[in-house]
């Protein structure tokens, strides 16, 4: 059945639509299958995204035409299909009328992905209108936050030093804190890894002790404050609060210290949203491990890794990993900062949509994914600023010297950056930076090519 006649509107104007503040917008690559005609496959799609199915239904009154979604542009050679949602399309909050992400993402790219007649369908940008952005929590706490907590200018207050306890699994309790002491002996911010939280072998009510006493220790020792970002993923909304508040009374007067991290995209809407109200007064960790099976540019439905940040922000992370922009181990780009910025600004321009936060507050941007000193300088060049949180796993474990030798290597890199200096020559006199080149020869080869010959006694 043809249904564009209902829900395709191809006059509409998308400056129009976004004026009028009444819809959301989506812009997807939609392909269909051989066979369906373009605007007809469109029109079922927003139909099965909105109030529609593959029939009429004889229950459809006048009231549901006006809540339809509309296709209101198409370029068929570029794949690019545009929907119109109106807002009333949402579910709302019963207890406080607010709006919800599983709701949107239910209908925008829910069964839309699988019907028969689309080969498929990628979300590759959204737009949120002024109405829709008051309705989500957004962040409750953000970088300015950690940098106020690490005695940090609250603007501009720079690079955060972090690392990932590795190994990834397999420390009991003691060496599982004795690594995040040597880490923090140099460094800032620790998190744990995305597996790690009760393994039998590490029960976090053993550990978590042992972290907070590690913590304190090389508070001492530094002078400085740190960081932990403490796993509380888990199926169970009472178990992630068990495990939170555990967490926080553990710390006790640290507690302001302490991050939540959550599995945010294979536990979905629901176990962010929990972290993000239960705790404001924490800030909040998302990582996006899995993300990669739709985000991937390989893959052709799903979001972007775009759209899966800017969700984050109205979710209310306070920071999300938005990968190493081509410098680390996992995919990615060096335009992709793009997804740092959109996150990070009060507006942004994105790859189809410009969208105003109207002062939501920032989410953090988190580089990650084999990062190490020595690839850092690059990263900073690309991305244009050093206002980020790091989190250099083998980078700093796999450091020759140790954890903190690693830590620091980091922030020299850091600074190699902001002063504009030949790395080669900030080697010669920064020992830590200059024995990341001996810890990591491979990256050392490719990156700094002649650097055996040049870099002198830290070889
Ligand atoms: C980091 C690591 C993280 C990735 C996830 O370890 O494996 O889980 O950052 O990817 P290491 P992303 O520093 O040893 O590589 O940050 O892109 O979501």
């Amino acid at each position: 059945m043809d249904q564009s006649s209902r829900y395709t509107d191809l006059a509409l104007r998308e400056e129009d639509l976004i004026a009028g503040g009444r819809h959301i917008l989506v812009a997807y690559k939609m392909k269909p299958k051989a066979g369906y005609g373009y605007l007809a496959a469109a029109a079922h799609f927003a139909a099965e995204s909105s109030t529609g199915t593959n029939v009429e239904v004889s229950t459809t009154d006048d009231f549901t035409k006006g809540v339809d979604a509309l296709v209101y542009y198409i370029d068929e050679p570029a794949e690019d299909m545009r929907i119109a949602y109106p807002l009333d399309l949402f579910d709302r909050n019963i207890i406080d009328g607010r709006m919800m992400v599983v709701s949107f993402l239910t209908l925008a790219i829910g069964n839309n992905q699988g019907m028969g007649d689309i080969a498929h369908a990628k979300m590759i940008d959204i737009y949120f209108p002024p109405r829709a952005i008051q309705l989500f929590d957004g962040p409750s706490k953000d970088i300015s936050d950690l940098w106020r907590v690490l005695g940090r200018p609250i603007k501009d207050g720079g690079y955060i030093a972090g690392t990932i306890i590795k190994p990834k699994l397999g420390l009991r309790p003691e060496p599982f804190a004795q690594a995040a002491y040597q880490f923090w002996l140099g460094g800032d911010f620790i998190k744990n890894d995305e597996p790690q939280g009760n393994q039998v072998f590490a029960p976090l009510k053993k550990t978590m002790p042992l972290v907070a006493d590690a913590m304190r220790r090389a508070m001492d020792k530094t002078g400085q404050p740190k960081v932990f970002s403490a796993n509380i993923t888990a199926d169970d909304h009472y178990e992630m609060c068990a495990r939170a508040d555990f967490i926080l009374e553990t710390f006790g007067p640290d507690a302001d210290k302490v991050a939540f991290l959550v599995d945010g995209f294979v536990g979905g809407p629901g176990m962010v949203t929990t972290a993000r109200r239960q705790y404001p007064g924490q800030y909040l960790h998302y990582h996006r491990a899995g993300h990669g099976m739709i985000t991937s540019p390989s893959s052709h439905r799903g979001y972007t890794a775009l759209v899966l940040a800017k969700l984050s922000r109205l979710q209310g992370a306070s920071g999300i990993h938005v990968g190493t922009m081509g410098y680390g181990k996992m995919e990615g780009a060096s335009d992709d900062r793009n997804i740092a910025y959109m996150i990070e600004r009060d507006e942004c321009q994105g790859p189809v949509y410009y969208q105003k936060w109207y002062g939501m507050k920032p989410t953090t941007p988190i580089i990650s994914g084999g990062m190490n000193a020595l690839r850092l300088p690059g990263f900073f060049e690309n991305l244009g600023h050093g206002n980020v949180i790091n989190t250099a796993g083998g980078g700093s474990y796999g450091h020759i010297d140790s954890p903190a030798a690693g830590a620091l290597s980091l922030r020299q890199a850091y600074e190699c950056w902001k002063a504009k200096a030949d790395p080669i020559e900030w080697a010669k006199s920064h020992k830590e930076f200059a024995r990341a080149f001996a810890s990591f020869p491979q990256d050392a080869d490719k990156l700094y090519p002649g650097w055996r010959d040049r870099i002198g006694s830290h070889r």
